[in-house]
C-alpha cells in the first residue's frame, strides 16, 4: 500500500443523510408548500365540521384571519376598500393579499428550515398560533374552532420535517442532488393541498343555513296601511319604490358571511336592565309582529351614491322586549354585536320612542337573505345603518356612550348618526333626446318625511330658479320619496342638481362635505348633453 494513492476529495454521497444542503429556492418551495397543505387541510376539516353542524364557521383560519385583519385594520383602510373596490371587491383584494402572504410566510419558513429544520418548525408552529389568535377572536368561536387548525398544522410541519430531515438523519428526504425526489415531495404536497382546498370549496359553507331559512315561514303580521300610496315606479329608470332584495345594496365588515341557521340563534339582553332576557328564534318569531317599510341608508353614500334601499320589514318592536328588560335610569345607549363580536351603539331613545325600531326576520315577504342578517337583524328609522342596524345580532347590551366603544364609532364617525336630508337623480343620463325629459330620482329623510324636491338647471349661462318636482305618495316618513321633474330639453349641454326639503321645511344642506364623520352634504349634480 503506497501512501500516495489518497482517496477522491469529495466521495460522492451514498446515504441520503450526507447531500448538500437543499438549495434555496428548493426549501423555499417546499415551505409554501407545507404552508398551503396546512391551511388546506385546516379548511377542509372546518368545511366538514361546519358541514354537519359541529363547529362555527371561525374554525375556518382563512375565514377568521380576514375577520381579524379587518377588526384590527385602522378604519381608514376599511373606509377606503369599502368605497374604492366595494363589496365583495374588497374582501377579494384582502383574500390575495392574504394569500400572498401565506406564501411568503412559507418561503421563509422554509428558508429557515434548510439551515435549522427546528427553528423553522418553530416558525411554523408561531405561524399556527397567530391563525389561532385570529379564530379565537370571534365571538362564537370556542376551543373545539382550534382543530382544525391544529390538525392542519401538524400535517403541514410533519411534512416539512419528513421533506428537509435528511441533512440531520438518514431517512427518507429530499436530497438536493435528486432532482426526481424534490419533484415527488414538492409535487404531492402540491397536489394534496390542491384536492383538500377544492374539497373545502365544494361542501357547501352555507348547507345548513340555507336549510334553516327555507325552513322558516314569516309568521302573520300586522301589516303596514298602504291605501293612498302612490309610486312613480312607471318613470322609466328611476329607483323602484320597494327595492327588490338582490338589488339591496349591502355593507358591512364580515370577510366570509355569518352562517347562522336558527336553531343555534338566540339574543341576549343585559347591561343596564333589571331583568336580563334571553330569547331564541321560535320565542321571537312568536312575538306580535309587524310589517313596517323602513329606507335604509348608508353613511358612507356619496352624493348621487346608491347605498341606500327601501324594504318591507317584518320585525317585533325593540322597544316592547326593552320594556319587558327594564332599562335603569342613567342608561343612554345599547350596544348590539353580531355573532361574530362586531359591535354598533345605538341610542337608546331610538330604540324606545314611538318609532317602530324592529329586530326584523323578515325583508320584502322572506326570511332575511343570509346577506342581509339571517336569521334576525336590527332595523331603526331615523339612524344611518352602522349606528343601528345590526345584521346577524346576537346581543344587545343597555349601557352608556361614556362606556363603551362600537365598530365604527370607534374609528372617527359619530355616536349619534341621524339620516340627513338627502337626494339623487336617477335619469336622465348623460345624454337625451330633445322634448319632455323626465328628471327623476329618490329623495329622504327617514322619521322626518319629505315635503318637497326641487332642481336647478344650468345651461351655462347660471342656474335658473329652483322648480318643484312632483313627489310619490310615501307609505310613511319613514321611507324615501320618488320625484320627477318633466323638463321641456333643447338641445345643449346642461348641468342639473336637485334638493329636499324636509316636512319642517328645512333644505338639505347645500355645501359639500365629505362622508366622514356623520354623512356626506351637498347637492347630487349630473350634466346631461341634450340632441336635437
Ligand atoms: N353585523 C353587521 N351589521 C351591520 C354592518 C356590519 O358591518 N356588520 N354594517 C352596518 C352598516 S354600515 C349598514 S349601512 C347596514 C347595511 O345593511 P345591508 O347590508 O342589509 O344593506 O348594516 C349595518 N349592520
Ligand atoms: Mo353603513
Amino acid at each position: 500500500m503506497s501512501t500516495d494513492t489518497a482517496p477522491p476529495a469529495t466521495p460522492a454521497p451514498t446515504t441520503p443523510g450526507q447531500g448538500r444542503p437543499l438549495g434555496r429556492g428548493r426549501a423555499a418551495l417546499l415551505g409554501m408548500v407545507a404552508v398551503l397543505l396546512t391551511v388546506a387541510v385546516a379548511e377542509l376539516l372546518a368545511a366538514l365540521a361546519g358541514w354537519a353542524g359541529l363547529l362555527s364557521s371561525s374554525a375556518s383560519p382563512v375565514g377568521s384571519l380576514g375577520g381579524a385583519f379587518i377588526d384590527v385594520s385602522p378604519g381608514s383602510l376599511v373606509e377606503w376598500a369599502k368605497q374604492n373596490l366595494g363589496a365583495p371587491g374588497d374582501k377579494v383584494a384582502l383574500g390575495i393579499g392574504m394569500g400572498l402572504t401565506l406564501l411568503l410566510a412559507g418561503a421563509l419558513i422554509g428558508l429557515v428550515a434548510r439551515v435549522r429544520l427546528t427553528i423553522g418548525l418553530t416558525l411554523a408552529v408561531l405561524l399556527a398560533v397567530v391563525a389561532a389568535v385570529a379564530i379565537e377572536s370571534r365571538a362564537d368561536a370556542g376551543v373545539f374552532e382550534l382543530l382544525p387548525l391544529a390538525i392542519g398544522a401538524f400535517a403541514g410541519c410533519r411534512y416539512l420535517w419528513t421533506a428537509l430531515r435528511p441533512r440531520y438523519s438518514t431517512g427518507t428526504g429530499v436530497r438536493t442532488a435528486d432532482r426526481r425526489q424534490f419533484l415527488m415531495f414538492a409535487g404531492y404536497g402540491a397536489l394534496g393541498a390542491a384536492i383538500a382546498g377544492a374539497l373545502s370549496r365544494m361542501i357547501p359553507s352555507g348547507a345548513a343555513t340555507a336549510e334553516s331559512r327555507a325552513a322558516v315561514t314569516l309568521p302573520t303580521a300586522e301589516m303596514q296601511s298602504e291605501t293612498g300610496v302612490q309610486t312613480l315606479n312607471s318613470v322609466p329608470g328611476i329607483s323602484s319604490y320597494v327595492t327588490p332584495n338582490a338589488d339591496f345594496y349591502r355593507i358591512d365588515t364580515a370577510f366570509v358571511l355569518p352562517q347562522v341557521p336558527t336553531a343555534g340563534w338566540k339574543l341576549r339582553i343585559h347591561g343596564m336592565v333589571d331583568k336580563e332576557i334571553e330569547i331564541d328564534f321560535a320565542a321571537l318569531a312568536a312575538r306580535p309582529m309587524l310589517e313596517r317599510m323602513i329606507t335604509l341608508t348608508c353613511v358612507s353614500n356619496p352624493r348621487g351614491g346608491d347605498l341606500v334601499g327601501n324594504a318591507r320589514w317584518i320585525g317585533t318592536r325593540i322597544a316592547d322586549l326593552l320594556a319587558e328588560a327594564g332599562p335603569q335610569a342613567g342608561a343612554d345607549c345599547v350596544l348590539s354585536a353580531d355573532v361574530k363580536g362586531f359591535t354598533v351603539s345605538t341610542p337608546l331613545e331610538a330604540l324606545t320612542d314611538d318609532r317602530d325600531s324592529l329586530l326584523a326576520i323578515g325583508m320584502n315577504g322572506e326570511p332575511l337573505p343570509v346577506e342581509h342578517g339571517f336569521p334576525v337583524r336590527m332595523v331603526v328609522p331615523g339612524l344611518y345603518g352602522y349606528v343601528s342596524a345590526t345584521k346577524w345580532v346576537v346581543d344587545m347590551e343597555v349601557t352608556r356612550f361614556d362606556k363603551v366603544m362600537a365598530y365604527w364609532t370607534g374609528l372617527g364617525w359619530s355616536d349619534h348618526g341621524p339620516i340627513k336630508t338627502s337626494s339623487r337623480i336617477d335619469v336622465p343620463g348623460d345624454t337625451a333626446a330633445a322634448g319632455q325629459v323626465p328628471v327623476a330620482g329618490v329623495a329622504w329623510a327617514q322619521h322626518r318625511g319629505i315635503s318637497g324636491v326641487q332642481v336647478q338647471i344650468n345651461a351655462g349661462d347660471g342656474w335658473s330658479a329652483w322648480a318643484d318636482a312632483e313627489l310619490s305618495r310615501p307609505v310613511s316618513t319613514d321611507t324615501w320619496v320618488q320625484w320627477v321633474y318633466r323638463w321641456d330639453a333643447k338641445p345643449g349641454d346642461y348641468k342639473i342638481h336637485c334638493r329636499a326639503i324636509d316636512l319642517d321645511g328645512k333644505p338639505q344642506i347645500g355645501e359639500d362635505s365629505d362622508v366622514i364623520p356623520d354623512g356626506a352634504t351637498g347637492y347630487h349634480q349630473i350634466s346631461v348633453t341634450v340632441t336635437a
